[in-house]
């Protein structure tokens, strides 16, 4: 069986929120294995270049607000049909629509709006390729940051 890799966020509020554990637990109690991960603090470019899709959208600075307001965990989840499952375990983007359309998802055990929503997935394999080389292999000017300051400590 092929497997095929996602990523996933926990954002900032989810970090904040102690609500690490248990969206893990969702995870591996659904078949995914938790290829790699980093926890990192986003910057204002990098995440303008992650939404790169939403630049003229409405919403967008309050989106970079959010994503940089805390740090995030990232993940390469992997398993058979990583990215389809992956979207429906989160639910909706909207966490009130979550909340009552989809009640066992992740976003629905988050906050109530539609920005702060917890998590992250990829939309389709070809958005999963580009954000996990993001993330993990052209290793983004944040990842650096991170890396060098784990490993080479003043
Ligand atoms: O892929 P997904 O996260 O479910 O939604 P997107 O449409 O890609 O939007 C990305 C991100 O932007 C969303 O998770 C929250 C935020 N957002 C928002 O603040 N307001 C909206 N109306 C739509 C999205
Ligand atoms: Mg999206």
């Amino acid at each position: 069986i092929e497997k095929e890799q996602t990523l996933g966020i926990i954002k900032p509020d989810g970090l904040l929120s102690n609500y690490t554990d248990k969206i893990k637990n969702v995870i591996l109690d659904s078949g995914f294995v938790i290829r790699n991960e980093v926890s990192l603090q986003l910057d204002e470019d990098s995440v303008r270049t992650f939404y790169a899709e939403h630049s003229s959208k409405s919403f967008f600075n309050s989106l970079i607000t959010y994503m940089t307001s805390g740090p995030v965990l990232v993940m390469i989840l992997e398993k058979e049909n990583a990215v389809a499952d992956w979207r429906a375990l989160i639910g909706p983007t909207d966490a009130r629509k979550a909340k009552i359309t989809h009640p066992h998802s992740i976003r629905a055990m988050c906050r109530t709006n539609s920005e702060k929503n917890c998590v992250h997935g990829s939309d389709s394999p070809q958005s999963a390729q580009r954000e996990i080389s993001f993330f993990f292999k052209e290793k983004s000017a944040a990842v650096y940051v991170f890396l060098v300051l784990k490993y080479c400590p003043i």
